[in-house]
């Protein structure tokens, strides 16, 4: 509304000043002149900017028996009594498997222009390696067509945490070398028959969640508590899979065919927007990914993870690091929650701060708010490594999305986190960080992973009983946002 008021008021004025009318004020003639084109608002993103929503395989599709896929761990481990809230598992999820063709009409219908979902690897390779599965990669030449079909660009990731159970019972998942081949060689061949219509891959989402939790920590699966050779051993191994499956992708994609990654680094946030502070967030940012993201930029482990590794660090060789620094076209970091970095006198030059019991988070305990993460991500991605291409791959919030006696859901604590988180975005384009799009988490309620049903991240509310999609009111200010190309 304002944008139009405002281009109605200049556009009087334009005529006013062809006209050669003598009594307009100064300022309005100077306005004038910078009104040939629509101004565009102070919140606005630049032109072509890829508003999209992201969702992963084994959180939405259900279908797990069909057409030939085999059991993932999240299978194995959601199967297992007392791992996930209320024992939920993803057999059904959002059956998206089966309604992926009105999924799609929600995403028209808030005007997105690209989707991020994941490839279930069992589907395609049900034993991990060896024969593939035709039937299994048909279910996302059909999404991939329907997409396109109503004119949204698809983004795939090749793994969102649903490793095949055969290469965990095999070699122990990520403990093995086995699997990082298998993972290029998977990649591999989804690259030769899907870059002719998809032009952006990811290799893996968040190394930073899965190997933590899945390996170390033994909340996600497979559910392991790894001692510290075997878990550093298990990272290693991944990023090796990662810069294998960008080998593979460059030797087997169509030409154009752009390769990057989606990963949550830990975004060091100044605690006070000065030269010192900003200094040691970026010097945080760099030490604390070192395992992943800095490695994979840079080539090599930093000196202080191979100092904090000791004796249990693995033999890493120089074709290793070769393979795993392989250079990328863009990347993506899915952005949730700040983590704030004061400068320090010690030798790291930097103390991460932890937030004070008061801090304000989201419904889920985790997603402590702080808008400006949306800012310093891309900030020290683009400064650090001299990036030039970047998304957010995910960023979006829980709820506790509580239908009201209408039906409608009125989440504006959701709407209260993007208009802020965005608005730091904005921030980032309008300094001229390179980010190109932003896919909100989530175009749906789905599988939240441990936390089963129990937590919601979709613009659209999810009745499992029904399978009936409700777009909430955040998906209303979505579709604004998307309209206007700016912060509603
Ligand atoms: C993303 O992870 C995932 O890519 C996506 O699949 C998921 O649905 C989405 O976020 C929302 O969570 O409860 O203390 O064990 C974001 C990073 C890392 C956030 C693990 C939650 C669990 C912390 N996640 N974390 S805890």
């Amino acid at each position: 509304m304002t944008d139009q008021l405002s281009r109605r008021t200049f556009a009087k004025l334009a005529g006013a000043a062809a006209l050669g009318a003598s009594n307009i004020p100064l300022v309005a003639q100077a306005q004038v002149e910078a009104a040939t084109l629509p101004p565009p608002s102070p919140r606005s993103f630049p032109t072509g900017f890829l508003w999209g929503t992201a969702t992963a395989s084994y959180q939405v599709e259900g279908a797990v028996a069909e057409d030939g896929r085999l059991p993932s761990i999240w299978d194995t481990f959601s199967h297992t009594p007392g791992k996930v809230a209320k024992n939920a598992t993803g057999d059904v999820a959002d059956d998206h498997y089966h309604r992926y063709k009105g999924d799609v009409q929600l995403m028209k219908a808030l005007g997105v222009k690209a989707y991020r979902f994941s490839i279930a690897w069992p589907r395609v390779f049900p034993n991990g390696s060896g024969a593939p599965n035709a039937k299994g990669l048909d279910f996302y030449n059909r999404l991939v067509d329907e997409l396109l079909a109503n004119g949204i660009q698809p983004f795939a990731t090749l793994y969102h945490w649903d490793l095949p159970q055969a290469l965990q019972d095999r070699g122990g998942g990520w403990e093995s070398r086995e699997t990082a081949e298998a993972f290029g060689k998977y990649a591999g061949y989804v690259a030769q028959h899907l870059t002719d219509r998809v032009k952006h891959i990811f290799t893996i989402n968040e190394f930073g969640a899965f190997m933590e939790l899945g390996y170390n920590i033994g909340v996600h699966a497979p559910g392991l508590k790894l001692p510290p050779k075997r878990f550093y051993q298990a990272r290693h191994n991944g990023v090796l899979g990662h810069g294998l499956a960008v080998q593979a992708i460059r030797a087997s994609g169509k030409p154009g065919t752009k390769v990057g990654l989606a990963e949550n680094l830990v975004v060091g946030v100044p605690v006070i927007e000065n030269a010192e502070h900003i200094a040691a967030a970026e010097k945080a940012t760099r030490d604390i990914n070192a395992q992943y993201l800095t490695v994979i930029m840079e080539g090599k482990y930093t000196d202080a993870y191979i100092a904090r590794m000791g004796a249990n660090a693995p033999r890493v060789t120089a074709d290793d690091l070769k393979i795993i620094s392989s250079p990328l076209d863009f990347v993506g970091t899915n952005i949730y929650q700040p983590t704030f970095v004061r400068a320090d006198a010690g030798p790291s030059g930097y103390a991460v701060v932890p937030n004070p019991p008061s801090y304000p988070h989201m419904i889920s305990p985790w997603l402590f708010m702080g808008p400006e993460v949306l800012y310093w991500g891309p900030h020290h991605v683009a400064k650090l490594w001299n990036v030039k291409e970047i998304y957010i791959t995910e960023n979006g919030t829980s709820s506790s999305d509580v239908p009201a006696a209408d039906g409608k859901v009125y989440d504006t604590d959701r709407i209260m986190y993007l208009r802020n988180y965005l608005s730091q975005l904005q921030r980032a384009v309008a300094d001229g960080v390179p980010v190109k799009g932003y896919f909100l988490w989530s175009l749906m309620d789905n599988f939240e992973w441990a936390d089963g049903y129990e937590n919601r991240f979709g613009l659209h509310y999810v009745d499992y009983a029904t399978q009936r999609r409700t777009p909430k009111l955040s998906a209303a200010f979505y579709r604004e946002v998307i309209a206007r190309n700016a912060v509603a």
